[in-house]
């Protein structure tokens, strides 16, 4: 098969289909001529390999063909200027992080998972905040945001702190996210001892109450997660 299968002779034959008798490699050779004299048994094989050639270019370029909804805007800071993508809190969903000149602000936007997104948390950064990109900069597995600064001559690092990810117990935040006796100490101490801070509240809340209230419950569903049912703790809300 040596004629040329592209947009303009698939086209070509589409429209007028009589022009399948003259598309060849250098559009003079006949493939469709039925003349038997001109080997017209073989010319009808190729014409047929020819369209099923331009039915895989149709299907191949309609996959990357991108139609678009009309726009939807969304707030961020006074005068954004750059805009990345990632998924910064670990939902498998990509978010939006927005550099705003005029704020000294990035802007993330957390993605709902349809399409639309829910409005701006803002994080301070340096003086003009220009561009910004995302990479995993500590190892923990989460993007973090690194923003140039073009009026403080600076680079302005934001390193990603989830609160919660998946499913609850890691009470005392361990970068392996991992439930084991530590969690139990922390909560322990927390409930009875020192009260001290959580540093995540909603990694604690194990029974998945909806008011994520971190009582004697979370210790009992975490000492049942443990040692007695191993059941999973709750997911993170
Ligand atoms: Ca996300
Ligand atoms: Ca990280
Ligand atoms: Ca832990
Ligand atoms: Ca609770």
């Amino acid at each position: 098969m040596n004629q040329i299968i592209n947009a303009h002779t698939c086209n070509s034959v589409r429209s007028n289909p009589a022009t399948a008798g003259r598309l060849s490699t250098d559009n003079t050779t006949a493939i469709a001529d039925h003349s038997p004299a001109q080997g017209g048994r073989m010319n009808v094989q190729r014409l047929l390999l020819f369209l099923a050639g331009c039915y895989l270019l149709s299907a191949n370029a309609s996959a990357f063909e991108p139609i678009f909804d009309a726009h939807i805007e969304y707030g961020a800071g006074s005068l954004p200027y750059s805009v990345t993508s990632a998924d910064f809190d670990g939902d498998g969903k990509p978010d939006l992080a927005v550099a705003n000149h005029s704020f000294n602000t990035v802007s993330i936007l957390k993605n709902n998972g349809n399409g639309t997104f829910a409005s701006a948390v803002n994080y301070g950064v340096g003086v003009n905040p220009y561009s910004v990109t995302s990479a995993d900069f500590d190892g923990d597995g989460k993007p973090d945001l690194a923003v140039a600064n073009i009026s403080s001559n600076s680079v302005s690092i934001l390193i990603n702190r989830v609160c919660c990810v998946g499913l609850t117990g890691n009470v005392d935040c361990d970068l392996a996210d991992v439930a084991d006796i530590s969690d139990l100490t922390a909560l322990i101490d927390h409930l009875f001892i020192s009260l001290a801070s959580l540093c995540c509240s909603a990694e604690a809340n194990i029974d998945g109450d909806l008011g994520g209230v971190v009582d004697i419950s979370d210790l009992t569903a975490l000492i049942d997660h443990l040692f007695i049912s191993l059941a999973p703790t709750a997911p993170c809300q």
